[in-house]
């Protein structure tokens, strides 16, 4: 069965909105309220089929590239199977249906055994009918993209039967970068927490983890070529560390769910845990002549410097399979090169004098190379962008200041560079108006550039600083806030532009959130059908 007629979107964006606005509004308790975040083409039909757990199939199409042992599609029909039925079990229900419903697969390329990256196509064709859907992507990515509207598309009546309503999608992802920051040094986040982590960012479509690892509390990642590093510089270094296999652990739960594990080695500033385990490595600061006991940022004078980044980054990318990798570069403090009479040497020596953001650039510099020869593309804090004059030897972008940070994107992309948007998405900060709906008006692309320019910033990222965060109060703080920028992120923005229409939309999917066991923070008065237990 063909899926999708082609469809002009653009003319039919507003029709299929209509339409969907009137089904929803007529349709009444049974008609489920919506996918989050939007498909950019969306047709709900009145017509509703029943579905029974037992008789509900997925299948591999005959012309499917992918088949049988397809490892993340394999994977992913036994989770959907519970997320769709989640009360199921073999003794329970009296269900409406008794005719069998088959969900079949088709994808052009076989890509199973790949990580996802940033090309990978996330596009895919949904289409529901009776007794059948059909769901064609490209890529698996595209299939694991399908699979949660689908899921989403299923609901139960008030006898606990399930219906899925006919209906037509054509969905594809308005940025390709969509992620999401961990930090795991100022606390300490345990392993299952990272991975119901990427279980919730499944649900929003998000597809990276972007790990900030590493920072001034801690050191919890354990190198294989500098155990020192976590020995002293972790919580502790037996109970409060990532071993590698927890990191590879991470990032195959991560990629069966279409995801990116994209580690952040922050330097030079921001590594006083680093200083514990590798001596040498950070700048002594200096007082009255002579060195306080007080450590600054990495010494960029040294050539061991160097020779460390390089092996550091040798094992880092071997365990982190993913093209990019964050070098951080963010808010160095100068005070302690200043005080410190042999990087002021240096500084002479290199013609530098007594310009700081010089010797930053230079470092920096520096790690991009040894980056882009172990074949990575590097992404550095704005800061980073700020501080260089040769701005052609950067490659990605990250824009976190606040104040006018769309003016900063314009100025990035300018410069030809790619831009990751944070500024608007810091979720860590309290406060009454830091709800969803600040997350969900903003508007990436609202600057004045060319259309070369809107195609530099490749996506945005919401970040989840620790320093107020751990296991315990992390999910009511991600979820569903973060799920508001990633319809901003997934959707198109005309048809997603209102707070109003969107509002029950939300509501509607953070009790979702609630049923897969996600402690997903309240909106606003109002209850769910299945609370959290
Ligand atoms: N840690 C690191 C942080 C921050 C940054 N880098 C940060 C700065 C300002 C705010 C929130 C977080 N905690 N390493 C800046 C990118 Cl408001």
């Amino acid at each position: 069965m063909k899926v999708m007629r082609a469809v002009n979107t653009k003319q039919c964006v507003p029709i299929i909105y209509a339409l969907l606005q009137l089904i929803i509004f007529y349709g009444g308790r049974n008609v489920v309220t919506g996918v989050w975040p939007l498909p950019h083409a969306l047709t709900v039909f009145p017509e509703r089929y029943p579905l029974n757990p037992r008789t509900f199939y997925f299948d591999y199409g005959r012309h499917s590239a992918t088949q049988q042992g397809c490892s993340v599609l394999d994977a992913a029909f036994r989770r959907y199977l519970w997320i769709i039925f989640p009360d199921y079990t073999a003794e329970n229900g009296q269900f409406a249906a008794n005719n069998s419903f088959n969900l079949h697969i088709s994808t052009d390329h076989n890509d199973c055994e790949n990580y996802p990256n940033e090309d990978s196509s996330e596009r895919y064709n949904l289409s529901v009918s009776a007794g059948q859907a059909s769901l064609n992507a490209a890529t698996v990515w595209g299939i694991l993209r399908g699979l949660e509207t689908f899921s989403q598309l299923v609901y139960q009546d008030e006898h606990g039967s399930y219906f899925v309503n006919k209906t037509y999608i054509e969905d594809f992802p308005r940025f390709q970068f969509r992620g999401v920051l961990l930090d795991t040094s100022r606390h300490y986040l345990p392993v299952y927490a990272i991975l119901k982590t990427l279980d919730a960012m499944s649900y929003s479509k998000f597809n990276v983890l972007h790990w900030h690892i590493v920072d001034d509390p801690s050191f919890p990642y354990q190198s294989r070529s500098f155990p020192n590093l976590s020995n002293k510089g972790a919580f502790h270094p037996e109970t409060h560390i990532y071993t590698q296999s927890d990191a590879r652990r991470v990032i195959s739960y991560a990629r069966m769910r279409g995801i990116r594990v994209l580690p952040e080695f922050d330097s030079p500033g921001h590594t006083r845990s680093w200083g514990k385990g590798q001596s040498d490595l950070l700048t002594p600061c200096y007082k009255g002549g002579a060195p306080s006991g007080a450590f600054g940022p990495v010494n960029p004078a040294l050539q061991s410097t160097y020779r460390f980044m390089t092996a550091l980054f040798k094992e880092v990318s071997s365990v982190f399979p993913d093209s990019y990798i964050h070098l951080g570069g963010d808010e160095v403090d100068f005070s302690c090169w200043r005080s410190n009479p042999h990087v002021r040497v240096f500084m002479q020596k290199m013609g530098f004098g007594g310009d700081f953001p010089k010797l930053e650039a230079f470092y920096v510099e520096n790690l991009v190379n040894i980056t882009s020869a172990l074949n990575k593309t590097s992404i550095v804090w704005q800061d980073v962008f700020d501080y260089h004059e040769r701005r052609s030897a950067l490659s990605v972008v990250e824009v976190w200041k606040h104040g006018c940070y769309l003016c900063k994107v314009r100025q990035v992309t300018k410069a030809g560079l790619r831009v990751i948007l944070a500024s608007p998405w810091y979720l860590d900060l309290p406060g009454p108006t830091h709800n969803w709906a600040r997350y969900y008006t903003v508007w990436p692309l609202a600057f004045p550039g060319s259309e070369k320019q809107k195609k530099l910033v490749i996506g945005g990222e919401v970040c989840m600083w620790g320093e107020y965060v751990d296991a315990t109060n992390l999910f009511p703080k991600l979820w569903p806030r973060a799920s508001a920028a990633a319809e901003r992120l997934w959707s198109d923005e005309k048809q997603t532009s209102s707070v109003e229409r969107a509002s029950p939309r939300l509501e509607d999917f953070r009790c979702k959130l609630l049923r897969r066991g996600i402690q997903a923070g309240p909106l606003y008065v109002g209850h769910c059908k299945h609370e959290y237990q």
